[in-house]
């Protein structure tokens, strides 16, 4: 018996990241023209700039570019 099934299954649906949709940038579990928004107004800041926000950088390369905006948009309108 030693076999851990349950040591796979524990990374599906308890994950940190889990409940929460790539492009949901305030959190609010749904994908839409608020996200769309904050992430406009961090377009084009670079990470340690007043107005970057990390929430928005959805590719986590520490700049808010047009990469971000197409994963917010692939799943916009989507919810939790
Ligand atoms: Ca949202
Ligand atoms: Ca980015």
């Amino acid at each position: 018996m030693a076999r851990r099934p349950m040591a796979g299954a524990r990374h599906i649906g308890h994950g940190f990241f889990s409940n929460k949709i790539p492009g949901d940038v305030n959190g609010d579990g749904y994908v839409g023209s608020a996200d769309a928004g904050i992430l406009n107004g961090a377009y084009g800041t670079w990470e340690g700039d007043p107005l970057y926000v990390p929430e928005a950088d959805l590719d986590e390369d520490g700049y808010i570019s047009s990469a971000d905006a197409s994963v917010l948009n692939g799943n916009y309108g989507q919810s939790v």
